[in-house]
């Protein structure tokens, strides 16, 4: 597939927290970057997503007495998957990946920066009402296809990923440069709902710049 001017690559929470040894370790997270930085060689354009959670988030299963990691919690919102603590504002494991090639990226998003809110998706927090102001640039940006990569499959690059359908975008997951953290089967689930949400899915070598 042949890139084209309104193309963007969307690089998903390439963290140090998400990756092996991290506090939220995805199995074979690292394994994303390679691909993406030759990804990043070719896009056009690039928009990459952190994970920035304020020091006791609500997401955390510290933050909940008695409450264990992977848990499922009621808040305001709806129910809540509680994690280990990852991913706090201003510490290493919130940094992207040192091996990330992130310089020419024109736009970093950061998302689960409300104490009380998560935000899985890079378009809509997990109240489903707050926008984190993603669709507004792109589509000001004249950017109308979007390739998503990263962490994790069956969370961020999913929820994103339905939300950017939803928000009208042609939107294509890109199979090897995203990983899952697929507890009990959820990655296959996550295949599932993104393809019958009209999520394309494409490998990175059948990627090729514009020229
Ligand atoms: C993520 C769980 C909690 C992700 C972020 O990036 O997929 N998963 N926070
Ligand atoms: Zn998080």
């Amino acid at each position: 597939m042949r890139l084209e001017p309104g193309d963007v690559l969307l690089v998903i929470d390439v963290q140090n927290d998400f990756l092996p040894g991290g506090r939220l370790a995805v199995p074979g997270g690292d394994a994303v970057i390679g691909p993406i930085n030759r990804l990043i060689g070719l896009f056009p354009h690039v928009v990459v997503t952190q994970d920035w959670h304020t020091p006791g988030h609500a997401s955390f299963a510290e933050s909940h007495p008695g409450r264990a990691p992977f848990d499922t919690v009621a808040l305001a919102y709806g129910p809540q998957v509680l994690w280990p603590e990852h991913c706090v504002q201003g510490t290493a494991g919130a940094e992207l990946a040192p091996g990330l090639d992130a310089t020419r990226a024109g736009l970093v998003i950061r998302k689960g920066h409300a104490p009380l809110v998560d935000s899985y998706s890079a378009f809509l927090e997990a109240d489903r009402r707050t926008r984190t102001g993603l669709s507004g640039y792109l589509r000001e940006r004249g950017l109308t296809r979007l390739f998503l990569c990263g962490l994790a499959t069956d969370f961020c690059v999913l929820w994103s990923a339905l939300d950017a359908r939803e928000a009208g975008f042609d939107t294509l997951v890109v199979e090897d440069a995203v990983r899952g953290i697929d507890r009990d089967g959820a990655v296959s689930r996550a295949w599932s709902r993104m393809a019958a949400a009209g999520v394309r899915r494409i490998a990175s070598p059948a990627i090729t710049g514009p020229g």
